[in-house]
């Protein structure tokens, strides 16, 4: 068991948990619902350490270049103002909380949250080393944010206990652990924190 303490130059990065990735939405992940107490725990160790929270929303234009409707691979899903756009109601964000809109362009995918945003620039300014990945989805939005921290310099910290994957195609969730544990990902749970 690793024993990890939360400070202040690190943050929580909740991802995409949002109502169109909740069951009955409109991009269900499976067992979603089941890991937001969990990140409701984390939020509270984060605001006791005194951390910057994070929440990225996937953000689309009705006519998203991902949506079936373009040909894409999604059913359309967090159109930019929507019920399902907005976050789980049950998540405990607090007042505080950097919210980071992304894939807002018509026709540009973005699943990182540093993709066309200023997140690198705010964990900059707030002296950030060490980012801790919740949310959903594994294989899709997590992973990318979680590699692109890496290739950043952050010390990258996935909750395992705290994210769920689509896993469309099958064994995408499988792959995508694999990858960010070989480009240096450490997994913890809670159990980890001190
Ligand atoms: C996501 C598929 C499409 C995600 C976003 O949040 O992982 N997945 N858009
Ligand atoms: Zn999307």
């Amino acid at each position: 068991m690793a024993r990890v303490k939360i400070i202040p130059s690190d943050a929580l990065v909740i991802v995409d948990m949002q109502n169109d990735f909740m069951p009955g939405g409109a991009l269900p992940v499976p067992n979603s619902l089941t890991i937001i107490p969990k990140i409701n725990k984390y939020i509270e160790l984060f605001i006791k350490a005194g951390a910057l929270i994070v929440a990225t929303r996937d953000w689309h234009p009705p006519n998203h270049i991902s949506f079936s409707t373009r040909g894409g691979p999604w059913p359309p899903h967090c159109v930019q103002g929507s019920r399902g756009a907005e976050f789980h109601p049950d998540l405990k964000l607090p007042s505080g909380t950097v919210i980071i809109s992304k894939g807002y362009k018509e026709d540009q995918e973005a699943y990182s949250g540093f993709e066309g945003t200023e997140l690198h620039q705010i964990l900059i300014s707030k002296n950030v080393k060490r980012v801790f990945i919740c949310g959903v989805a594994t294989d899709y939005c997590v992973k990318a944010t979680a590699l692109d921290a890496l290739a950043l310099g952050y010390t990258v910290f996935v909750l395992e206990d705290a994210i769920k994957g689509v896993d469309i195609p099958r064994g995408s969730v499988d792959i995508a652990i694999n990858e960010m544990l070989n480009r240096g990902s450490i997994f913890i749970t809670i159990d980890d924190i001190t």
